[in-house]
C-alpha cells in the first residue's frame, strides 16, 4: 500500500429526477476511478449520494402530495439501488438530510458567522428561480435572458445573509495560477479565470422561510434556511468525518484523505464547485481540493439528456441488457473526458461488437480453445519462445505504464485505444502464427505451446491493466487463466508470466454480439 490515499467525489444528484444516463455517467467514472487507484496500492474512498433541500424538490414533493423528506427518501433510495444494480461499490452513500450533515452545516455556518465571514444586508437583484441564485448583470444573455433556462430574471428585494467570497478573488487566483493542474482537462481552467476576471460578488447563502421552508436552519436566525449550494458543497469533507467545527475541533475527521480530494462533476456546475467551493473551504481553513475534473455532456439527439426534455436513457435496464462492463468501456472509450458526447444506439453497439466481442472476447476464446483441446488445458512450456513470442510480450508489457499514465492524466479514451492496439497486435500475432494450422500437425506441438502460451500471457496483462474498467469480464478471464477467483491482482503483477504446467478454468464467452435496437420511442 502506497502512502498518499485517494478520496474521489461525484456530484450529490438531484433527487428532483430518476437516474439517467447523465448521472451514471459521472458515477461510473468515479466508480472505475476509484477501482483503479485501488488495484494500484493507494488507500481509496469514493463518495457518492444525493442532494436534498431547496425549491426544486420542495415544489416537486407538493406536486406529489409527499413530504419533502417522504419525497426526497424514496428517490435517494432509486439512486442508491440503481448503483448497486450497476455493480457501483461507492464506499459512502451520503444524503444532505442526515442528521450529521445538518449538524456539520450549521456548525460551519455559526464558525463564519462568529469570525466576520458573513454579514445581513438588503440586495436587489436579478433571480434565476431556475438557477437557485441571483445572476451579476454579466450573466444574462443578449436577450436578457439566464443563458441555461432561457427565462427572464425576476427582480427580487430581500434581506439576506451573505457570505464575503469577493473579499477571496486574489487568492483564487493566485491559488489558481500556482496550481493549474488542479482543474482539468485545462480547458475548463481558462473559463474559470474568465470568470475570475471579472469582479467577484458575495454569495447570498440564506433563503428567508416566508419563501422556502425545505433547507438547513441557520442557526443564528431561525427565519432563514441555508441556500441549497451552500449546504449540499460541504457534503465532501462531511464524507470523511468533518464536523464544521474549527481547524483542530474536528477529531473523526480524516483529513490526510481530504487532502487527496478529486471531485468529478459535470461542465454545468463549473462555477459552483471552481468558484464558491474554494473560497468556503479557505475561509473555513481547509485545504482546497486537489484535483476537479470536469466532463462534457452525453447528448442524446444533439440535446443534453435530462428528465426535463424527456430524453433519457435508463442505465439500469441498459446494463441488464447489455452489461455494465459495456457500457462503462463505451463512456470511457467513446468519449474523450471533458468533451460532449452524442449517444447514439448504433455507435454504441458497434464499439462493443468490434472491441469486446470480436476483440478481447473473440481472442480469449480462440487462445484458450485451442490450449484445452490440443494442450490438456494447462499452461504449456515457455521454452521454444522465439523473436515473436518476445515482441509481442514486449509490446503487452509495455502497456500497464502507458496505460497507468494516460488514466492519471484523466485520457481515459487514449489508455483504453492502447488496451485495444495490445489486443489487435495478439491477433496479428494469431494470424500470421495460425495455431490452428500447428494444432493439426503433432510433430509442431512444442511450437503450438509456444504460440498459445504467449497468448496466455499476454491475456492475463491485459486482464489485470482493464480491470478497473471491464471488472466482470476481465475476473472471469483471468478464472479461465487458471485463478481460483475473479479477485482482481495488484497492479504491479500485471506483467508476471503464468506457471507453466497450472491448470487452465473454462474456457468463458466473455462479451455477446449484440444486434443495434430500435431506438426506443
Ligand atoms: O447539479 N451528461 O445535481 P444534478 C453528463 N445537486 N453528465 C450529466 C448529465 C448529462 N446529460 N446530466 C447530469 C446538481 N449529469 C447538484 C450537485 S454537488 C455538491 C451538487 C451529471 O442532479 C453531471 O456530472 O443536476 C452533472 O454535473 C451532475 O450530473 C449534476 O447532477
Amino acid at each position: 500500500m502506497t502512502s498518499d490515499p485517494r478520496y474521489i467525489t461525484t456530484p450529490l444528484y438531484y433527487v428532483n429526477a430518476k437516474p439517467h444516463l447523465g448521472h451514471a455517467y459521472a458515477t461510473l467514472l468515479a466508480d472505475t476511478v476509484s477501482r483503479f487507484e485501488r488495484q494500484r496500492g493507494h488507500r481509496t474512498r469514493f463518495l457518492t449520494g444525493t442532494d436534498e433541500h431547496g425549491e426544486k424538490i420542495q415544489t416537486k414533493a407538493k406536486e406529489e402530495g409527499k413530504s419533502p423528506l417522504e419525497f426526497a427518501t424514496a428517490n435517494a433510495k432509486l439512486f442508491e439501488a440503481a448503483w448497486q444494480a450497476m455493480g457501483l461499490t461507492p464506499d459512502i452513500f451520503y444524503r444532505t438530510t442526515q442528521a450529521s450533515h445538518v449538524k456539520l452545516v450549521q456548525a460551519a455556518l455559526q464558525q463564519l458567522k462568529d469570525r466576520g465571514e458573513i454579514y445581513f444586508a438588503e440586495y436587489e437583484g436579478k433571480y434565476c428561480v431556475g438557477c437557485e441564485r441571483f445572476r451579476t448583470d454579466q450573466e444574462w444573455d443578449a436577450e436578457g435572458l439566464c443563458p441555461d433556462h432561457r427565462t427572464p430574471p425576476v427582480v427580487r428585494k430581500e434581506a439576506n445573509y451573505w457570505f464575503k467570497m469577493g473579499a477571496y478573488q486574489q487568492r483564487l487566483l493566485d491559488f489558481y495560477r500556482s496550481n493549474p493542474d488542479v482543474i482539468r482537462p485545462a480547458s475548463y481552467l481558462n473559463e474559470v479565470l474568465g470568470f475570475l476576471a471579472q469582479p467577484l460578488e458575495d454569495l447570498c447563502i440564506s433563503r428567508p422561510t416566508t419563501r422556502l421552508e425545505w433547507g438547513i436552519p441557520l442557526p443564528f436566525d431561525d427565519k432563514y434556511v441555508t441556500y441549497v449550494w451552500f449546504d449540499a458543497l460541504l457534503n465532501y469533507p462531511g464524507g470523511l468525518g468533518y464536523e464544521g467545527k474549527p481547524v483542530g475541533q474536528n477529531p473523526g475527521f480524516d483529513e490526510k484523505l481530504w487532502a487527496e480530494a478529486t471531485h468529478f462533476i459535470g461542465k454545468d456546475i463549473l462555477k459552483t464547485h471552481a468558484i464558491y467551493w474554494p473560497t468556503m473551504l479557505m475561509a473555513l481553513g481547509l485545504p482546497v481540493f486537489r484535483h476537479l475534473n470536469v466532463s462534457g455532456y452525453i447528448l442524446m439527439n444533439s440535446l443534453k439528456m435530462s428528465k426535463s426534455l424527456g430524453n433519457i436513457v435508463e442505465p439500469v435496464t441498459m446494463s441488464e441488457t447489455f452489461g455494465v462492463d459495456s457500457l462503462r468501456f463505451f463512456l470511457l472509450r467513446e468519449v474523450p473526458y471533458g468533451g460532449d458526447a452524442n449517444f447514439a444506439w448504433e455507435a454504441f453497439v458497434n464499439r462493443l461488437n468490434a472491441e469486446l466481442a470480436n476483440g478481447i472476447g473473440n481472442l480469449t476464446s480462440r487462445s484458450l480453445t485451442i490450449a484445452v483441446k490440443s494442450l490438456g488445458g494447462k499452461v504449456p512450456a515457455k521454452a521454444a519462445r522465439g523473436d515473436a513470442e518476445a515482441a509481442l510480450l514486449k509490446q503487452v508489457h509495455a502497456l500497464p505504464e502507458s496505460f497507468a499514465k494516460e488514466f492519471e492524466a484523466g485520457r481515459y479514451h487514449i489508455a483504453l485505444t492502447q488496451f485495444g492496439e495490445c489486443v489487435r497486435a495478439c491477433d496479428l500475432y494469431v494470424n500470421d502464427n495460425k495455431p490452428w494450422a500447428l494444432a493439426k500437425d503433432p510433430a509442431q506441438t512444442e511450437r503450438l505451446g509456444a504460440v498459445i502460451g504467449t497468448l496466455i500471457d499476454a491475456l492475463w496483462t491485459l486482464s489485470v491493466v482493464a480491470d478497473s474498467v471491464l471488472p466482470n469480464g476481465m475476473g472471469r478471464l483471468r478464472v479461465a487463466l487458471g485463478e481460483a477467483s475473479p479477485e482482481v491482482p495488484a497492479w504491479s503483477r500485471a506483467t508476471e508470466l503464468r506457471p507453466e504446467g497450472s491448470a487452465l478454468g473454462e474456457v468463458p464467452r466473455l462479451f455477446p454480439r449484440f444486434e443495434i435496437p430500435k431506438e426506443p420511442a
